[in-house]
């Protein structure tokens, strides 16, 4: 079967940052929706019982960085040389690092832990500002003067850490013009106003707005009702052909 094909539960999570790269590089895709009814019916036949899964044609990849590298291999988004790939590499890795945390706090420990994580955001923070700081005095991207699968999981880190404490990155202005100028490339931006994006939750517990202050140039979104919205379906986007009938079912939570 040609095309792309991202199979997921219905939040940003883990498929975000593919989600921008195919995006920004003029892609199309389909979405394959999981929902928890049907999720332990596939989960043995997933590698490691987990996912995001992607399909390029009858190719089939586990794992969200596998799969922004081989996208990034695919795309030019990965250095001109071993030694500009492995940067991009420990940049990436960096990422993940911090990407494991802010799993952790928003699945395991939210209600303990939130307010250490906030204290502590400004010092995780101040690695990327260097780095950027190294790259072109923050002018470019996190490494060379062309964008990587590492940029993309970079802002779209950054984007979930804004809401969850906003105006983190007001300490670190590097990363705020780079985070905004990225966000700025035409097919990325367009892809960011997209309901395909703004109506999927960040994470699938709630412990996220659904509508982040982002887009301050778009009319406001319909306030949300105090319980699970009635099926509507959803406009269409030019990034889902088809918009999946899963998506218009969601539970839509704020922040509690
Ligand atoms: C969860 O952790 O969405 N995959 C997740 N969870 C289900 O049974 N290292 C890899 C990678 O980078 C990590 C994969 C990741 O690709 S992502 C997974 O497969 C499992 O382990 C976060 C996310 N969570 C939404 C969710 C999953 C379980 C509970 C909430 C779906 C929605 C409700 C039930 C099933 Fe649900």
């Amino acid at each position: 079967m040609p095309g792309y094909t991202i199979t997921y539960f219905p939040v940003r999570g883990r498929c975000s940052a593919m989600r921008m790269l195919l995006a920004d590089q003029g892609e199309t895709w389909s979405e394959e929706i999981v929902t928890g009814e049907n999720w332990l019916g596939i989960k043995d036949s997933c590698v490691f019982g987990q996912l995001p899964k992607f399909q390029d044609g009858d190719f089939v990849l586990f794992q969200s960085n596998a799969i922004l590298r081989y996208l990034g291999r695919k795309y030019g988004l990965y250095g001109n040389n071993s030694e500009e790939s492995a940067m991009i590499d420990m940049f990436n890795d960096g990422v993940e690092d911090l990407r494991l945390k802010y799993v952790t706090l928003i699945y395991k420990d939210y209600e303990t832990g939130k307010d250490k994580f906030v204290k502590g955001i400004a010092d995780e923070l101040k690695w990327f500002e260097k780095i950027l700081e190294n790259n072109n005095d923050g002018q470019r991207f996190i490494h060379g003067n062309q964008i990587s699968f590492a940029d993309y999981n970079l802002v779209d880190l950054l984007s979930n850490l804004e809401i969850l404490v906003p105006g983190c990155l007001k300490e670190t202005p590097l990363i705020d013009a780079y985070n905004k100028r990225v966000k700025s490339r035409p097919n990325l931006q367009a892809y960011l106003q997209s309901d395909a994006h703004r109506k999927l939750p960040i994470n699938g517990n709630g412990k996220t707005v659904i509508y982040p202050p982002l887009l301050p140039l778009l009319p406001s979104p319909p306030p949300l009702p105090s319980s699970p919205l009635p099926p509507s379906p959803l406009p269409p986007s030019p990034f889902l052909p088809s918009p999946p009938a899963a998506l218009s079912a969601l539970n839509l939570h704020e922040e509690n």
